[in-house]
């Protein structure tokens, strides 16, 4: 594992000139994750950035780190097998709000419970971009879009009440009218050592609400810490979050202060452990013939 401190943020922008909309929340997002990789100082070669499929799937090509854009709702199960097989890579996970909280919602839970150290970016636009601004799982009850013509009848899911209440032990939220708190709360989350989450909410100009664009996110965004919230308090941070869709609240929601050993971890003691008395490789083809 190498640190290297002096890594431009420059340095892990990749070649490929993005395709969003102009304007796109997506756009200061990956500036934010450029300057939070910089910071924590590992060099590109040993990231990997795993992501699902929409308009904010197609991140880690944007990248110098390794990248892997698979399949809708998948980045999760991707990214924790590929921790398992490599855990000193740093891995990221990103993706949409359909990705992660509608086709992919049933693997939150469980990449929650399972703790490996990975983070988890969320680009929260509301909408299915990619596939032309239809309702998504976080689309506010009301939202007219091409499939809801009359308004949507469904309540939306709360992102930061259900990874809370799975016991994510990093939760935060920020958006790209925020660029330096969105940096420091991506950086903040690769920190923890654990499953960490970062709700970003990433305006999507062209199918968007207007009152989720960033001129609007710079007059509603509230910063946590300037209210006075204390992240390790895990019953404030619930309450709080109930309030996901009407208040912008910006920065750390939760950060557990204990965090508990992370499955890869476990994983890798167990090895040890078994290995002691495991029987050697050469020895395997024996065991078979002697029967
Ligand atoms: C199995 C499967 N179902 C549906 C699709 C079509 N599809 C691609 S992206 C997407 C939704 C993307 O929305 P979101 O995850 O919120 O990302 P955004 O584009 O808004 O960033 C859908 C339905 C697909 N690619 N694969
Ligand atoms: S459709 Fe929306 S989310 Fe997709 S690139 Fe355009 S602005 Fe961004
Ligand atoms: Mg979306």
């Amino acid at each position: 594992m190498t640190a290297l401190a002096t890594l431009p943020p420059a340095q892990f922008k990749s070649e490929l000139k993005p395709i969003w909309c102009p304007g796109c929340g997506d756009y200061g997002v990956v500036q934010a994750i450029y300057r939070a990789l910089s910071a924590i100082g590992r060099p590109p070669h040993e990231i990997a950035f795993i992501s699902g499929i929409g308009c904010s799937s197609r991140i880690p090509g944007y990248t110098t780190a390794y990248g892997f854009n698979t399949v809708h709702g998948r980045a999760l199960p991707i990214a924790q097998g590929l921790k398992l097989a490599n855990p000193d890579l740093l891995v990221l996970v990103a993706g949409g709000d359909g990705d992660g909280f509608s086709i992919g919602g049933g693997h939150v839970p469980h990449a929650i419970r399972r703790n490996l150290d990975l983070t988890y970016i969320v680009m929260d636009n509301q909408v299915y971009g990619l596939t032309k601004g239809q309702l998504s799982p976080t689309s506010p009850k009301g939202l007219k879009t091409v499939t809801s013509a009359y308004g949507s009848l469904e309540s939306p899911i709360n992102p930061l009440l259900q990874v809370l209440s799975c016991g994510a032990g990093f939760v935060a939220q920020s958006t790209p009218a925020d660029m330096p708190g969105l940096a420091a709360v991506i950086e903040e989350a690769i920190r923890y050592p654990g499953f960490s989450f970062v709700n970003v909410q990433s305006p999507c100009v062209t199918f968007g609400e207007e009152d989720q664009q960033v001129k609007a996110h710079k007059g509603r965004m509230q910063s946590l810490a300037s209210k006075g919230h204390d992240p390790a308090d895990y019953l404030k941070a619930l309450e709080l979050a109930t309030h996901y869709g009407v208040e912008l609240y910006t920065g750390v929601f939760y950060r557990n202060p204990n965090p508990p050993a992370t499955y890869d971890a476990q994983v890798r003691e167990r090895q040890a452990e078994l290995q002691k008395t495991a029987v050697p490789r050469e020895r395997i083809l024996e065991m078979f013939q002697k029967g």
